[in-house]
């Protein structure tokens, strides 16, 4: 009770701030609440997107109850249950892993609140009725780009046997799922490649530390051609020890990362990363945008991917749109 109550202090509060500050926020918008489960703080891109989102309802005029999980779905399934409660009119939420939401969401759809996904997806044999609209990344073309310039690399350097580790994300989680399957369809067909091991790091850029020391030690700085990171958090991980360990990275071992964050595309430009396959946090005007018009009885879409591209050692990395979040 006394959770809602502070909830419903900082959305008076947040709806009276968004009207001083920037754009004048829309009139018509201020009696709109939207609940926001945000998943975590593990990464750089996790802080954008939630600045995104806070940002854009800021912008919109919408009050805006937020909760973080802290990587906990069981804290995820208790904000969308105190959204219920206090019946917002719309829930956005970005789902830490895909599967185990079907409950919590048939109690959203009982109690007549729409649910956008932002970011990742769910699974469930009803997911179509569980919610309204998705906003997030393709994850599986992602995959694709990261395989994709490993094959041009490989051309490019001659290679003929490839070994590639896998640091994967948070197992059952979209970006993990797609980006593993992506990677695996674009290079299946190249016999030069070889995935020799696939560990997860969970997208933080500790577990990246632990991971490629353990890589290390079982196969040795000349038993791993290519290092295949699901997000750039680990990636960084993953330079500290190799340069550590008197290993250059992009020269010894190729690194492959997603996401774009600042830190990552300096070190691309730098040398010390070959190639960032981009993935926009930048969702949280696309999603208020999809509340608006679904609150004003719009038809909306229900899926809508960022466009993404991906910059590597083999582009012009001069081009002033290579730049990081
Ligand atoms: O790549 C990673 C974050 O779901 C796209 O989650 C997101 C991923 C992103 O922790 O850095």
């Amino acid at each position: 009770m006394r959770k809602i109550a502070i909830m419903v202090l900082a959305v008076i509060l947040l709806g009276l701030l968004g009207g001083c500050a920037g754009k004048p926020a829309d009139p018509e918008n201020r009696a709109i609440v939207v609940g926001f489960s945000q998943l975590g703080a593990e990464s750089s891109w996790r802080m954008a997107n939630t600045k995104s989102v806070e940002a854009a309802a800021k912008q919109y005029g919408f009050g805006l109850m937020m909760e973080n999980a802290n990587q906990k779905q069981e804290k995820q399934i208790d904000a969308i249950r105190s959204f219920i409660a206090y019946r917002v009119d719309v829930i956005v939420f970005s789902p830490i892993v895909e599967t185990g939401w079907d409950n919590v969401l048939n109690e959203a759809k009982q109690a007549n609140i729409p649910v956008i996904l932002v970011d990742r997806m769910i699974e469930s044999e009803n997911a179509d009725s569980l919610y309204t609209a998705i906003v997030g990344a393709d994850f599986y073309a992602e995959g694709r780009r990261a395989g994709e310039y490993l094959i041009r690399k490989a051309d490019a350097e001659k290679m003929d046997h490839v070994r590639i580790a896998e640091i994967s994300g948070t197992p059952d989680s979209t970006p993990m799922r797609d980006r593993q399957r992506g990677f695996q369809d674009a290079i299946r067909e190249d016999s030069r490649f070889e995935i020799i091991d696939s560990i997860s790091g969970d997208f933080l850029r500790s577990k990246g530390e632990e991971c490629m020391t353990y890589l290390l030690e079982k196969y040795g700085k000349d038993g791993i051609d290519v290092i295949y990171s699901h997000n750039d958090s680990m990636t960084l991980g993953v330079l500290d020890i190799l340069e550590k360990n008197g290993i250059r990275p992009a020269k010894d071992i190729i690194l492959i990362t997603v996401d774009g964050e600042k830190e990552a595309v300096e070190a691309l430009k730098a040398g010390r990363i070959n190639c960032v396959v981009q993935c926009s946090p930048d969702l949280g005007d696309e999603v208020m945008k999809l509340v608006q018009d679904l609150k004003a009885g719009k038809e909306i879409p229900r899926v809508t991917h960022p466009d993404e591209g991906a910059f590597s050692d083999l582009d012009d990395l001069t081009d002033p749109r290579v730049e990081g979040f």
